[in-house]
């Protein structure tokens, strides 16, 4: 008698569960690869941690990512993260626009030199219709975007000495990253730019190969920068770096609707709290983060507003020519955008 109940609710229980989960056995991985550049020693890496963890709640276990930091699916070749992504190497990835701007030239828009003067700048394109045409275009290219991260605004860092003026380029070799705007940029500063991957570049910095580089400074910090000769930063504010959240096609179609909007609003709400930690630091009174690099030994430049000027005169050229390129409709727009934001 007993037996016969537990067969009886063994049986109930796996026809249940086979009614429930339909999808799974056929179109369901055990895992889904997740690429980034940067760990979560790093406000992307811990975005990558939030979206996937989010994702598996959400979804009860039936989705479950694991990360690959230092874009490992791709040997760390970071440029050709979005062609990988399109391909499928690739299911879903935290990924910049610097990037994925080889293969998107919309993308370029963020690396425009000094676009964007602050944060709302870059709310509200990204948050407004600029962001919506940038996502269209996207989906066009054969991903499926969800949600805006960020990596943050580039400061430049050097072994040398203080940059004040473009003069203080002349002839230093800059690591850069993507896009050949960057090779425009630093050419029209005076300095002498080479494109490399960010695991080439940290030791390329400390063996003395290139004399300084630009990123977040969140990122200077958690990568110990000032350890690899990086001892001068100037803060120029010349360009923000956004991340987007991404799930490659075919993988997007495999799921449920209620499981991809699941997917949808996990890198809404991770894309949202990367951002406050992207800006932890920066944005309180009296920007603590400046005084812990500071503490460091490591000589902060601020830049008076005309000291800055003389950087965004120099590269105006720049900014005309990949007008052009990038579409002049969309960078209007984007100024357009900025002009009108709240402060
Ligand atoms: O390579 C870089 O500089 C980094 C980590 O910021 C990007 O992936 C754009």
């Amino acid at each position: 008698m007993k037996l016969r109940t537990f067969l009886a609710s063994a049986v109930a229980a796996a026809a249940a569960l086979a009614f429930a989960t339909p999808a799974l056995a056929q179109n369901y991985k055990s895992e889904y690869r997740m690429s980034l550049v940067l760990g979560p020693a790093f406000p992307w890496g811990k975005g990558g941690e939030l979206w996937a963890n989010k994702v598996k709640e959400k979804t009860q276990g039936r989705i479950n990512i694991k990360l690959y930091p230092g874009v490992s699916l791709i040997q760390g070749d970071q440029t050709r993260e979005f062609s990988a992504l399109r391909q499928g190497v690739i299911d879903m990835a935290i990924g910049s626009t610097i990037n994925w701007s080889p293969q998107v030239k919309a993308l370029n828009l963020f690396s425009l030199p000094f676009l964007f003067p602050d944060y709302a700048a870059v709310d509200a394109v990204t948050q407004g219709d600029v962001g919506k045409s940038l996502f269209q275009t996207l989906e066009k290219a054969g991903v499926v975007p969800l949600a805006w991260g960020e990596n943050g605004y580039r400061e430049i860092s050097n072994s040398k000495h203080p940059i004040k003026t473009p003069a203080d380029l002349k002839g230093m070799k800059i690591r850069v990253v993507g896009s050949p705007l960057f090779l425009d940029t630093f050419t029209a500063l005076g300095a002498n730019p080479t494109q490399m991957s960010w695991a080439d570049a940290q030791p390329a910095m400390a063996s003395g190969a290139v004399d300084g580089q630009e990123n977040p400074l969140s990122v200077y910090q958690a990568a110990k920068l000032s350890t690899v000769a990086q001892k001068y930063i100037t803060l120029w504010n010349y360009m923000n770096d956004p991340l987007i959240f991404v799930v490659n096609k075919d993988i997007w179609n495999s799921w449920t609707p209620a499981d991809r909007e699941a997917v949808k609003q996990a890198a809404i709400e991770a894309g949202r709290e990367e951002i406050a930690i992207a800006r932890k630091g920066m944005v309180e009174e009296g920007k603590p983060l400046l005084k812990e690099i500071a503490a460091g030994g490591v000589t902060v430049t601020q830049l008076t507003p005309a000291e800055r000027e003389s950087f965004v005169k120099a590269t105006r050229p720049v900014y005309d020519k990949w007008k052009g390129q990038i579409g002049a409709d969309l960078v209007n727009a984007a100024e357009k955008a900025i002009a009108a934001r709240k402060q």
